[in-house]
């Protein structure tokens, strides 16, 4: 039964009939068998539906007008608290991922048809049916901890629950090990506590803002990108640490471009003068920190002059910013980033951002970290609870240690489906939700040796995404705006609970995860574990609340008003590290026989001719899962590689040529269009990640740029928490010759 040498389906437009009409977005839309619908912004509803958004995951609140059943624009929640009313571009452009033609509009599964692999529509019926014969068959052979869950979204709550009560706890997210990681593992270890998402920063009454990295403006989280607006508007200063002249480096008082990998030697230089010239916050490392006298003798010959031989930043330059910076405190806040598992030696300098912040006494203070509040919103059991005990997840391999371990590590999973793995028991079978693993794990090669090797593969998607073609059944869910999830109520300055509710019915064949999830537990015979009905699920929960459903939907949002949390409002912090204390140096990493205090590691160089590659973000995209969204991609429709002016045109490059680049593993991506600026250091280059889709379904931007993830076929580990540094790829450019 197991198919073996799963090959690469593309899943064509063709094969819904939808014509590829070349073309302006109108026709697009027109091919997309939604009458002649072509959403305009400029419409109101006469129903304004409050709902909140998923093009990202940071979940601001939307209004989504809607009139004769058609979505007709999205504007901000003006009473939901990420969003205050507006919404970043991409929010705005959800109509797009709706009515993008190219979704994925029925069940299918893989076939062998005379020894080639193509994809059948099937029913729903059909479809669930042989999952849940194939889950059945893997469990009794392989046990059930053989299925891995990849996920990202809010949506994948189902399918935890789901996947618990079959038996597995092997759930991985990009989202973690490539991505927050290092930073939610230096925080935990220096403050008891990770920085979460949303990020409990106070940005807004800040009055110096020091970035590492993190390039708020093109790294778009609404909330954020409007706090700093406000910030700067109030006299706010920043300090932009970056190799690249992002756009908040416009924006900054002083810029400093950092040579790539370095970040923590300036760290503990800015750290040395903060800590000699006694200008950090005396009586609150006092009252809450633990370890000042072992960090000051560790800090004692990281002088600015040897922290400018490996940043390239001079001493009188780190002097002037560690003043500069330490001035302010405690409005001082040093961003903890948030794409963090850079270089391998992340959690490290991840520690040294906590440790300067807890100088600066930035945790629980105005203009720095809040300690956060949430609304309490009561769980509802279902008939049953899950009492299996879990295999421990085979995500490192036997004989290598990670002492501290978060979220399961998703990569590590992937290799524990590998051929041959050394593990304490195999991969079998993936379920996929929401993760277009082809582009979001590292070392990609391997990814497509797993989806080989793998005896069964299911995707859930919106779009035909890379994933999705390899996969041996692809289920087409309905999106964020035709479906319920769970309410959302995170920590933040206020407590609040929101709902997602359907704006309009799902299009196509689609069907909400709420209800695939619950079907596919019916024919599992795990129904009991689950949450079937999901509006009286949430009916339940919200009458607890002394609310109901249909008030929530109407409301969209409750709030708990303003309650105080900055220790200047009177909040008394704790600390759930185990001395209880803000750990300057960490006795837990001293037992791991690691570096109790920020360590910095120098990084090799790479080949001659080559350049560091570097990625990030675009304001008008989210990584991969929108550049096929005809809206969004008005502003923005293809990457570019920055290329240091000076470089291009030693190498014979100039701004507009087309380009493959190439990596030092003979690996190549593109082509590509070169972007010759002085806003880039000569060793590096830089792209945004998100592009050169491979995938035909996508009709509009398969083939656009180039795809960054191919270039990386080389991690390095971060030793304390596992995550895969990836910015330590080296390529260089050739021409592309058409
Ligand atoms: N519009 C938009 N916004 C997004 C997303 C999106 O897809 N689109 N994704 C969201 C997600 S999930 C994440 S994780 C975040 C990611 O956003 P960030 O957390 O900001 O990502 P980073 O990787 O930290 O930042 C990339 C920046 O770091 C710089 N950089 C590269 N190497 C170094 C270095 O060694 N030192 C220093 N100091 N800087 C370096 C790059 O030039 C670039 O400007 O963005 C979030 N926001
Ligand atoms: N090379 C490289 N790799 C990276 C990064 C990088 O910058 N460069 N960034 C890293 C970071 S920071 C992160 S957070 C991860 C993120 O990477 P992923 O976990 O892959 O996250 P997305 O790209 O948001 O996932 C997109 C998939 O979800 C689908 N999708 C969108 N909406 C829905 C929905 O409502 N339901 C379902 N079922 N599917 C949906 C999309 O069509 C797409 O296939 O990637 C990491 N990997
Ligand atoms: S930041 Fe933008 S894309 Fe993300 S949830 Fe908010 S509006 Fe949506
Ligand atoms: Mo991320």
């Amino acid at each position: 039964m197991a198919i073996s040498r799963r090959s690469f389906i593309k899943i064509s437009g063709a094969t819904f009939g939808a014509a590829a009409v070349a073309g302006g977005i109108g026709s697009r839309l027109l091919a997309s068998g939604h009458g002649d619908y072509v959403p305009n912004p400029d419409t109101d509803g006469d129903q304004v539906i409050p709902s909140f958004c998923e093009i990202c995951f940071w979940k601001c609140g939307i209004l989504a007008h809607v009139k004769n059943g058609h979505v007709t624009k999205i504007v901000g929640n003006p009473d939901h608290p990420l969003s205050q009313g507006r919404l970043c571009p991409r929010g705005t452009g959800g109509t797009g991922l709706l009515y993008d033609p190219d979704r994925l509009k029925k069940p299918l599964i893989r076939k062998d048809v005379r020894g080639k692999q193509v994809f059948e529509e099937v029913s729903w019926e059909k479809a669930l049916d042989y999952i849940a014969e194939r889950l059945t068959e893997l469990k009794k052979k392989h046990g059930p901890e053989s299925l891995a869950i990849f996920n990202h979204g809010y949506g994948a709550s189902w399918f935890k629950q789901l996947f618990k009560a079959y038996g597995t706890d092997n759930f991985g997210a990009p989202s973690y090990a490539q991505c927050r990681g290092a930073r939610e593992k230096a925080f935990e270890l220096t403050f008891g506590s990770p920085v979460g998402s949303p990020e409990k920063l106070d940005i807004e009454n800040t009055r110096v803002l020091t970035l590492i990295g993190s390039h708020l403006g093109e790294n778009m989280h609404n909330t954020q990108v409007q706090e700093l607006a406000n910030a700067i508007g109030k006299g706010a200063e920043l300090v932009v640490v970056d190799p690249r002249f992002s756009t908040v480096a416009g924006k900054a008082r002083y810029w400093l471009p950092i040579k790539p990998g370095t970040d923590t030697a300036l760290l503990l230089a800015w750290m040395h003068v903060i800590i000699g010239e006694r200008l950090y916050d005396i009586d609150y490392v006092e009252k809450y920190a633990i370890g000042l006298d072992k960090l000051t003798e560790h800090v004692k010959d990281k002088t600015p002059e040897w922290a400018a031989v490996e940043t390239g930043i001079a001493p009188e330059v780190i002097v002037e910013t560690a003043r500069f910076i330490a001035g302010a405190h405690p409005s001082s806040l040093i961003h903890p980033g948030r794409r963090s598992n850079w270089h391998g030696n992340d959690t490290q300098r991840g520690r040294a951002i906590a440790v300067l912040n807890a100088l600066l006494g930035t945790w629980g203070r105005k203009g720095g970290f809040f300690l956060p509040t949430s609304y309490a919103v009561p769980k509802v059991a279902a008939a049953k609870g899950i009492s299996h005990t879990f295999r421990e997840p085979p995500d490192v391999p036997e004989g290598q240690v990670v002492p501290f371990l978060g979220e399961a590590l998703a990569h590590g999973l992937r290799d524990a489906s590998l051929p041959g793995a050394k593990v304490a028991y195999p991969i079998k079978a993936w379920f996929v939700y929401g993760t277009n693993l082809v582009q979001a794990l590292p070392e990609p090669q391997k990814t497509i040796e797993a989806l080989k090797a793998l005896d069964f593969v299911v995707a859930v998607d919106v779009l035909p995404a890379e994933i999705t073609g390899w996969a041996d059944v692809v289920l087409p869910e309905a999106t964020y705006l035709e479906r319920y999830d769970d309410l959302h109520a995170p920590p933040w300055k206020e407590g609040y609970v929101a709902i997602r509710q359907p704006v309009v019915p799902p299009l196509f064949d689609s069907k909400p995860g709420a209800w695939i999830a619950s079907e596919l537990g019916k024919r599992l015979g795990l129904s009991d574990y689950l949450h079937n009905d999901v509006e009286a699920y949430l009916d339940e929960r919200l009458k607890k609340l002394g609310t109901n459903l249909a008030e929530m939907k109407e409301k969209g949002v409750l709030r708990q008003g303003k309650e105080p949390v900055f220790i200047e409002e009177g909040v008394e912090p704790t600390f759930a590290t185990p001395s209880g204390k803000i750990e300057l140096f960490s006795q837990q990493i001293a037992d791991s026989g690691l570096n109790p205090l920020p360590e910095y590691t120098r990084l090799d160089g790479g080949p001659a001719g080559h350049f560091r590659l570097l990625v990030g973000r675009t304001p008008a995209h989210t990584f991969g899962r929108t550049t096929n969204n005809r809206f969004l991609s008005r502003v923005y429709d293809e990457n570019a590689v920055w290329l240091n002016a000076d470089r291009a045109t030693e190498l014979g490059f100039k701004s507009g040529d087309r380009v493959m680049v190439v990596n030092q593993d003979g690996a190549t991506a593109g082509p590509i269009t070169v972007r010759a600026t002085q806003g880039i250091r000569s060793d590096c280059v830089y792209m945004v990640h998100g592009y050169g889709h491979t995938a035909n379904g996508l009709q509009f931007a398969s083939g656009r740029g180039a795809d960054d993830t191919q270039l990386v076929t080389k991690v390095a580990i971060d030793p304390l928490m596992g995550g895969t540094g990836i910015n330590v790829n080296f390529v260089r450019l050739e021409r592309f010759e058409a």
